[in-house]
């Protein structure tokens, strides 16, 4: 059975809603971050030694990174694509897997800028100036391509669980305003039967 190591609060909640997608069964492990420092302790790093969530555990496997955590599962458990276009639509996986990685790998950043910002009541004039001027960039270009589209692939995919943590985060920073169609996109993800079921499980 898989294992899923949980650090509350975090994005491992989204790895938890993929697998109740998959209607996979899953052992839940859960961990909790320094009260002061808002970061993982030494329980989650003598699981992994970067002491960061999502990880899972499938049989000898232990894997890190939401994005690589969701191709291995599409790859061992989603046969008849569901969840992800087939490489022989090579087009349209290209977009997939541009989705699937872009949250991570450009549009968390500015995001977390601006988290830590808030959280610390820094004004660094930098900072803000950079966090909030690519907030907006990416979060135009997300409406954008969604377009009136429900999902980002028009149906829905794994990609969307990645799309939908960063909006959740944009969200949370009180960026959303600007953004009905993403407030709708996120409300709509959240309403998905899945996601209610691994929220009920996955304590935020
Ligand atoms: N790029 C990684 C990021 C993992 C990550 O930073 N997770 C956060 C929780 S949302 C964490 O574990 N933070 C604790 C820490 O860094 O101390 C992924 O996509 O899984």
């Amino acid at each position: 059975m898989i294992t899923l190591h949980h650090l509350r609060i975090g994005r491992s909640l989204f790895c938890a809603w993929l697998l109740e997608e998959l209607h996979l069964e899953y052992e839940l492990k859960e961990y909790f971050r320094n009260p002061k420092t808002f970061r993982s302790q030494d329980d989650l790093k003598s699981v992994h030694p970067l002491g960061k969530s999502p990880i899972i555990e499938d049989g000898s496997l232990m894997l890190t990174e939401s994005s690589a955590i969701t191709t291995y599962l599409m790859e061992k458990y989603d046969s008849e694509n569901e969840f992800h276009p087939c490489r022989e639509k090579i087009n349209t996986w290209a977009k997939y897997t541009q989705w699937l990685h872009y949250p991570e790998g450009s549009a968390f950043a500015p995001l977390l800028i601006d988290m830590l910002l808030q959280r610390t009541k820094d004004s660094s004039q930098r900072l803000n100036e950079f966090s909030s001027g690519e907030i907006v960039l990416h979060l135009n270009y997300i409406q954008e391509e969604l377009g009136n589209n429900d999902y980002m692939l028009g149906n829905f995919s794994a990609a969307d669980i990645s799309i939908a943590y960063v909006i959740g985060v944009a969200d949370t920073g009180k960026h959303l305003a600007p953004y009905p169609k993403l407030l709708e996109y996120l409300t709509r993800c959240k309403n998905r039967a899945a996601f209610q079921k691994a929220k009920l499980r996955v304590v935020e």
